[in-house]
């Protein structure tokens, strides 16, 4: 692998997508070649799984239906789109990847760690991303910006207790792994949200040219 792998993670309505398309502005700006994804999805076949997983409807996805659909729509997302990207040198940024399944299939749903290690392993073998940024806000933030947009997913439609211990378990990867996740204050007005990216540029060029 020649590239880099960049992942945005954070709660509903954070700012992921908005300073995804931001950040790739000023990779490209600098003669970098950046794909743009996320998850899940990214490919035909996983914004298929996608729809099946976002839309409410009347029967109850168990939460290890749930786990192994992200995980399933991420092994074609990996091998059409994120390795072969990898492969040819670009920068891949990626709007949600494992650590939304460890944030809310772990934290939300309160399925074992272990287990979505086992998976995690199995799907990705030693691919991991090189720099996660986490897009923190207060839940109630998030939620509102999300349904200031209309109609609610399957995962907005969860409630308080849901929302919180996702936060949480994003807060606490990142402070268990400091070399490989940033923080970003996304309550933050915009400009200023992305001054903060702005400051980390020199890091992400760092690591993509060694
Ligand atoms: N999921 C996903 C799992 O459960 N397990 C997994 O393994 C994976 C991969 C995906 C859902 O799937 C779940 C998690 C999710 O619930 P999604 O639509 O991809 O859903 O993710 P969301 O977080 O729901 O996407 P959002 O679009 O709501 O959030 P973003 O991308 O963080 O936010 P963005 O950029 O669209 O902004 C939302 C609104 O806020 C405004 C924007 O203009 C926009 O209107 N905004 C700001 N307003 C004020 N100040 C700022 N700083 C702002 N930043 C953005």
């Amino acid at each position: 692998m020649t590239g880099l792998f960049i992942t945005l993670e954070g709660p509903e309505g954070a700012g992921k997508s908005t300073n995804r398309e931001y950040l790739a502005e000023r990779l490209r700006a600098e003669g970098i070649e950046v794909l743009l994804t996320r998850e899940p999805g990214g490919t035909p076949l996983a914004e298929r799984i996608r729809e099946v997983l976002l839309m409410p409807g009347d029967e109850v996805m168990s939460a290890d239906t749930e786990l192994l659909l992200v995980f399933a729509a991420r092994a074609q997302h990996l091998a059409e789109v994120i390795r072969p990207a990898l492969a040819k040198g670009a920068v891949v940024l990626c709007d949600r990847f494992t650590d939304s399944t460890y944030a809310y299939q772990g934290g939300g749903r309160g399925l074992s760690l272990e287990r979505i290690a086992t998976l995690e392993t199995f799907v990705q073998g030693d691919l991991r991303p090189d720099l996660t940024l986490v897009f923190d806000l207060p839940v109630e933030v998030g939620l509102a910006r999300a349904s200031a947009r209309g109609r609610l997913d399957r995962f907005e439609l969860e409630g308080r207790v849901f929302f919180d211990a996702v936060r949480s378990a994003y807060l606490k990867r990142a402070e268990a792994d400091p070399k490989h996740y940033r923080l970003v204050d996304a309550a933050q007005p915009l400009a200023q949200v992305q001054q903060s990216l702005d400051a980390l540029l020199p890091q992400l060029l760092g690591l993509y040219r060694g």
